[in-house]
């Protein structure tokens, strides 16, 4: 009971596996992985979470998918349904079977993406009742059309994305809502209004709680600015993730 009282909400995660330095790079220049600093640079992303409130439920680790550790791509949570996606790139689609244990163990109703549509979760930024859905290089129209019906009563916004991976590499949202990012990377035309960073990481947020952002070391001067302006930040250090296109919101998907 008193975990219930305290908790902010569960965290979903997936520890990175023995193949992580396999995984898909498309936008980063190729560099070894250290996969023993990555197995430590999860471990303290993790304790940051729970530092911050937020219960730590671990998806099975999938040894024999190089990108399952980025766990925010293979389901969205909205309210209490998990929308498995179906990536848009095929090799990632082994690790649909695992996030759909996961998402049952945390008792959400399960709904899925079904071909031809492709969604990938770090496409997907969730601001309030609004839901801005990337269309790029992993999710296509289908995907976006389908998630539509999925999460119905939520105001859904297509985004084009270009030049990054998925939406939330180009833009998250601060704990008022307010949208913070790289305006050449998406279509600004369709945001209310978009914070402007210059740090390519500074694009990226885990909202911890009311005040609480979670944030990539490499994003130092956002961070700052960010504290200037009165919010909490936890900056963690995920370069070994960052070698892999990965960002700050794609290794969690937080369940309020
Ligand atoms: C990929 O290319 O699919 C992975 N190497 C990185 C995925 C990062 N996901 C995310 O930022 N949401």
């Amino acid at each position: 009971a008193v975990d219930t009282l305290t908790a902010v909400g569960r965290a979903l995660v997936r520890a990175p596996g023995p193949r992580l330095a396999e995984g898909i790079v498309t936008h980063a220049v190729r560099r070894p992985v250290d996969v023993a600093l990555a197995v430590r640079q999860h471990e303290a992303y993790v304790a940051a979470l729970r530092s911050a409130g937020w219960r730590i439920r671990a998806a099975t680790a999938a040894d024999d998918q190089p990108d399952a550790v980025f766990v925010e791509d293979a389901l969205v949570v909205c309210g209490d349904v998990a929308v498995l996606g179906r990536p848009g790139d095929p090799r990632r689609r082994g690790e649909i079977d695992g996030a759909e244990r996961a998402a049952r163990d945390l008792g959400l109703r399960v709904e899925r993406i079904e071909e031809p549509g492709t969604l990938e979760g770090g496409d997907v930024l969730q601001v309030g009742d609004t839901v801005y859905v990337g269309r790029g290089a992993r999710t296509n129209e289908e995907g976006v059309c389908q998630l539509a019906r999925l999460v119905g009563g939520r105001k859904v916004i297509p985004v084009a994305v270009r030049g990054c991976l998925h939406l939330k590499s180009a833009m998250t949202a601060l704990p008022d809502g307010g949208l913070i990012g790289l305006p050449d990377q998406v279509d600004t035309s369709v945001l209310p209004g978009l914070q402007v960073v210059r740090e390519p990481a500074g694009a990226h947020m885990v909202v911890l709680g009311p005040d609480h952002v979670l944030m990539a070391a490499s994003a130092p001067r956002t961070a700052a600015r960010l504290r200037a302006d009165g919010l909490r930040v936890t900056s963690v250090d995920i370069s070994e993730f960052e070698a892999l296109d990965g960002c700050v919101t794609c290794l969690s998907v937080l369940v309020p």
